[in-house]
């Protein structure tokens, strides 16, 4: 047991991070969830029973962000990956929403990144090996119109390349995952057309069961039909 992988994620409460705990527990990975919702993440820990740990973690909280590397540490006594997925978005428009909404927004999806890049990294160094993934988007790849949400998904789209080449001497693999729409708890009201949360776990798992010597670097993964 204690030779299976451990992977953190955030935002692991709903969509895209809970479906990747599901197919990630069934790959064998030891799991520590965490988000803001401590009752969604312990129901998740419950139905996946055996080796996953529900750990409250609000991003942008660097306080929070050592804690969980630590309990991770303290629990399984090792890390191997580390899912970077929380986040969500703001309505189109740059008079749309309130500032706080964008400073938020702009806190969890930016810095919240960052955050989880300077917490998990020390270890990922010490061992030469480790593997970041980061929730980025269509929308890191492309402006949309009124979107600061695009903005915020370009910083972290950056940042994912910015540790790529800063690490690329060491075995520690870095991946950008960039979904178009899904249908998640991320939209108010149900998006058609759009894909699974579990076709983006799907694209992790392929990321993470990759061989030592090949590092996916990024999935751009749309619903057939999605134009842009
Ligand atoms: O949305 P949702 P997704 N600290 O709302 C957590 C990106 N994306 O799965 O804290 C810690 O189900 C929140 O948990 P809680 C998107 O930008 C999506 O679709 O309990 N956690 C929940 O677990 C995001 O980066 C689409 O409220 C925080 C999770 O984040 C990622 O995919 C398209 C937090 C959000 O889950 C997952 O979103 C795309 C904080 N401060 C990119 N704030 C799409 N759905 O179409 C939020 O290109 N969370």
């Amino acid at each position: 047991m204690a030779d299976e992988p451990v992977l953190v994620i955030t935002g692991a409460s709903t969509g895209i991070g809970a479906a990747t705990a599901r197919r990630a527990a069934e790959f064998g990975y030891r799991l520590v969830l965490a988000a803001r919702s401590e009752d969604k993440l312990q129901a998740l820990a419950d139905e996946l029973g055996g080796e996953a740990v529900a750990t409250r973690c609000d991003v942008t909280d660097w306080d929070d962000q050592q804690a969980l590397v630590a309990t991770t540490l303290d629990r399984f006594g090792r890390m191997d990956a580390y899912f970077a997925n929380a986040g969500f978005g703001a309505k189109r428009g740059f008079l749309e929403e309130s500032v706080e909404h964008w400073k938020s927004m702009i806190d969890t999806n930016v810095l919240g990144a960052a955050l989880s890049i300077r917490a998990s990294l020390p270890h990922f160094r010490e061992r030469n090996r480790g593997h970041m993934i980061l929730t980025s988007s269509i929308a890191g790849r492309r402006a949309l119109p009124g979107s600061l949400y695009s903005a915020t998904k370009h910083a972290v789209t950056a940042m994912g390349e910015a540790l790529r080449q800063e690490i690329s001497d060491t075995d520690i693999k870095v991946t950008l995952i960039e979904p178009g729409a899904v249908d998640t708890p991320f939209f108010e009201s149900r998006p058609s057309g759009a894909l699974e949360a579990d076709d983006i776990a799907r694209a992790v798992m392929f990321a993470l069961t990759q061989p030592p010597h090949v590092d996916v670097n990024e999935l751009l993964v749309r619903p057939i039909h999605q134009p842009t």
